[in-house]
């Protein structure tokens, strides 16, 4: 469907031109005010400006998306493709300026125009399409694609509300919806001719063709329509967009007139506008697997339409079936699209016709699967009855792929029933279950963890077997990795600015290991200097964020930033850093006047969301509400320490907290949190660590030195045999948490009462989470915290150094490791 040759001239001469110059974006912006938002200069508030703005870049990156398609088509290479159930993408417009290097010249034209970019900018409401981490770094993830130009799409799914905006009301967290499409989305292009239907539920047929060989057809008793909404996704100093598709549910069109006929007619639309709410919201679960039948629903769904694009886009090189692998690979995020492994098996076998064998070993050699987690309660299993009900032939084929998975480990290890029981993907639970992790590594041909201890862990604990019987090959490491664009650059102008003054040019910024060279100014007087004043500006610009939000006064800017923001989970032990700081006050409270000289003033900054339905997550915010309260308001105390929780933590209030922490916490239980990245993010701004020797932190240290970094704790190597020894020797809790708990119990942060789970769960049920156990290491390096930071001038040549060798930390490495190591996929320039 291609314009005629004769044609071609016509429209060539009318090629969009991107605005290049103030004159060709004022023009732009005046036209999509006028026009796009039929507005005019007497009507047009910072949000309608805001609005042209964003249409004017949007223009220019759909002219290069375009162009990126049709080179990336012509090209004719690999693709990937990054399934991801989350893309926490956060805010658009400043990304785009930067990314595009148009952000000088659209501020000043902006400026013309009679309006600020800064606050414009600020108008944007989050994508918040995902919990934490793993959405945060599939949204890096793009980052670095488009930037590395690899031929590259994302899929997702377009929730209408992402997840909860928090919002606390006398110390509880209190959800409200996040509709973030209110005004009209400037960034996404609403694919509406692209209409893929999705069936559910219904029964299969068995027959056999004309040559007796049996065949099986599902028909499908509950249809809805996927409809495609692409962004795009810009890279940085390069002309490449890549797409990131995300789908919506929409009722079909196809009419159940038995339905409709019985005259029913309200409630029979009312049926079909169902459809829509599998694209309504994001489960707010971080590391919790709620196994609701909408979820399984969900994740078909986006599955089933990536795929069968995908397939379309195949099929459009009339290439034969055997070639699928040397044009697709496709990385499962974690295994909540683990169902692509069985559609596509579906599609081969009974819709194109293709033998099983030859089916499964185009299917394995497609897929990769990233493990993010090794907590037993973020694993996800789907009850066998649900899939019966909801996708019957699916269920079949996994029968079939299990049973074939178990004859060859049967004939590699004969008789060794309990390996077989073990490995099966069918738990014979009540009620029976089906294990998607392991359906996820039998249908790959690669399983990576996301840091090494982590990917080594799998190994050792939750995948042991399946080394035993695939060998170790199949299992590698890409250890995750941030995007310096946003992470730095835009979060962190000035830090930016400093770094580009020395290193002489932004090339960092794509190579991140360039920062090296800053090892070289760690003892330059004067450059010490600027790098000192640009975190106390960082802090400035925290400490309005604190005021506008919670309306606390942050007296002392000169005071240690002491800050863990992210979910919080008992497991990532919040619980062990607001007990540290009540230890602090208590230790304040005792001192003499003379004593107290000894303590750096200091502000414990929390941050985070809890799952709706996690109880002793929200007793924790609760605890460090309560205590923050009694602490301000404690004029005893004074500057000495203030506790503030950060409502409502999200990815745009990340990027002005991250460039503002002295110290940041990073405190799992060794051996539960598989990497973290917000420990790079407040690394590459120039924040100090305190942290146990978990996930990604133990690479943070191999790279910038164990004598930068505040590490305490057990090993985990060491934590089963703890929880064994706590349950049958049974443990006492040291006196410093003793004295802590005391203290709550003697309501002196509120009714203590209300604490109680909390405390009885360390004190008296395991203390699964081994807060006794780390606690007076916890302690211990604090103190070193609290003495190092008296000594200005070490302090900041740790940030200096610290920040030198953070390159290894780059979403770009990770990427280039995940195209070599499992994608096998080039960058369109090699
Ligand atoms: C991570 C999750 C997760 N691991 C289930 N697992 C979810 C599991 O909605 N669900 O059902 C949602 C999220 N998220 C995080 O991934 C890890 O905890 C971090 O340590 C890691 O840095 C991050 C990215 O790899
Ligand atoms: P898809 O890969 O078929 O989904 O196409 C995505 C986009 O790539 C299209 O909207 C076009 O912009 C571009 N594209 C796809 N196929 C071709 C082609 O054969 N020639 C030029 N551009 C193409």
């Amino acid at each position: 469907s291609s314009i005629p040759l004769k044609s071609r001239e016509t429209w060539k001469k009318f090629a969009v031109q991107k605005f290049d110059s103030k004159d060709s974006f004022e023009n732009s912006f005046v036209r999509h005010v006028e026009t796009t938002l039929a507005r005019s200069l007497y009507n047009c508030d910072e949000l309608a400006a805001y609005q042209a703005t964003s249409e004017t870049i949007r223009d220019n990156l759909i002219t290069d998306w375009n162009k990126t398609q049709q080179k990336q088509t012509a090209k004719d290479q690999k693709r990937v493709y990054y399934f991801s159930l989350e893309f926490l993408m956060g805010r658009a417009l400043d990304n785009a300026l930067i990314n595009t290097k148009t952000r000088d010249l659209v501020r000043d034209s902006v400026d013309d125009l009679g309006f600020n970019l800064e606050d414009l900018i600020q108008k944007e409401p989050d994508a918040a399409l995902g919990n934490g981490g793993l959405g945060r770094l599939a949204a890096c993830f793009v980052d670095s694609l488009s930037s590395g130009e690899y031929p590259a799409w994302g899929y997702g799914i377009r929730y209408q509300y992402g997840i909860f905006a928090q919002k606390i009301i006398d110390g509880y967290q209190v959800e409200t919806p996040d509709y973030w499409l209110k005004f009209n989305n400037p960034w996404e292009i609403a694919r509406n001719e692209i209409q893929i239907p999705i069936d559910f539920y219904g029964y299969v047929e068995h027959t056999k063709n004309d040559n007796g060989v049996k065949k099986s057809n599902w028909i499908g008793g509950e249809r809805v329509i996927a409809t495609a909404f692409d962004f795009p996704v810009p890279g940085y100093d390069t002309k490449n967009v890549n797409n990131l598709r995300l789908w919506s549910a929409q009722p079909t069109t196809e009419f159940d007139f038995a339905k409709f006929n019985s005259g029913d007619y309200q409630n029979s639309v009312q049926d079909q506008q169902r459809a829509e709410t599998i694209t309504a919201v994001l489960y707010p679960n971080d590391n919790f697997d709620s196994g609701k039948e909408l979820r399984l629903k969900q994740q078909y769904f986006w599955v089933a339409a990536s795929l069968h694009d995908i397939i379309r886009r195949f099929k459009k090189s009339k290439r034969p079936w055997s070639e699928f692998t040397d044009q697709v690979a496709i990385q499962l995020n974690d295994t909540h699209p683990t169902i692509a492994i069985v559609e596509l098996q579906r599609i081969l076998v009974d819709l194109e016709g293709l033998p099983w064998d030859q089916a499964w070993s185009i299917v394995t050699n497609t897929f990769g699967y990233t493990n993010h987690t090794v907590l037993p309660e973020a694993l996800e299993k789907w009850p066998v009855e649900l899939f019966q009900r909801l996708l019957p032939r699916h269920l079949e084929i996994i029968y079939d792929i299990n049973l074939f998975f178990l004859q060859t480990v049967e004939k590699q290890f004969p008789k060794d029933r309990e390996l077989l029981s073990r490995v099966s993907v069918i738990e014979e639970s009540q009620p029976r279950q089906i294990r998607m992790a392991y359906l996820a590594i039998i249908g790959s041909h690669k399983v990576n963890g996301v840091a090494e201890l982590h990917s080594e862990l799998i190994k050792t604990t939750i995948f042991k077997d399946f080394v035993k019987i695939y060998g170790v090959s199949k299992f590698t490491n890409v250890t995750n990795g941030i995007t310096p664009r946003r992470w730095l650059k835009q979060a962190n102008p000035e830090l930016a600015e400093l770094i580009e003054s020395k290193l002489g040019s932004d090339a960092y910024l794509k190579d991140l290991t360039l920062l090296k060279k800053l090892e070289e100014y760690a003892d330059d007087s004067d450059f010490v200097k600027k790098w000192a004043q640009v975190k106390t500006n960082n802090k400035a610009r925290l400490i309005g964020l604190i005021k506008r939000l919670t309306n606390i006064e942050i007296p002392n800017p000169e005071a240690l930033f002491d800050i863990q923001v992210k979910r919080i989970h008992e497991y990532k032990r919040q619980q062990l850093n607001i007990f540290g700081v009540i230890h602090r006050y208590l230790q304040i409270k005792k001192a003499s006047p003379e004593e107290r000289k000894s303590f750096a003033p200091k502000v414990s900054i929390f941050g985070g969301k809890s799952a709706p339905g996690y109880y002793a997550a929200k007793l924790i915010i609760k605890l460090i509400n309560s205590v923050a309260e009694t602490i301000n308001n404690d004029p005893d105390v004074g500057d000495l320490l203030k506790v503030v929780f950060i409502p409502d933590y999200n990815v745009s209030k990340a990027e002005i907290i991250a460039p503002a922490s002295d110290l940041s916490e990073h405190i799992s239980t060794a051996g539960t949190e598989a990497s973290g990245t917000s420990n790079m993010k407040f690394v590459l701004n120039g924040g100090l660590i305190i942290g146990t020797v978990d996930g990604a932190n133990v690479e943070i240290t191999r790279e910038i030195g164990e004598e930068n970094i505040f590490l305490f704790g057990n090993l985990s190597e060491n934590v089963e045999e703890i929880r064994y020894s706590h349950r049958y020797n049974g443990y006492q809790l040291p006196e410093s948490l003793e004295e802590v708990i005391s203290a709550i119990e003697a309501n002196k942060f509120g009714d203590g009462n209300e604490f109680r789970q909390l405390v009885e769960s360390i004190k008296y049920h395991g203390d699964h989470y081994l807060v006794g156990d780390d606690f007076e290491s916890y302690l211990k390096a604090q103190e070193l915290v609290d003495e190092s930071f008296k000594d200005t001038k070490e302090w900041v040549k740790k940030s200096i150094l610290s920040v030198a060798n953070s390159g290894f930390f780059s979403s770009d490495r990770a990427i280039n490791e995940y195209a070599e190591g499992i994608w096998n996929v080039e960058s369109i320039n090699t």
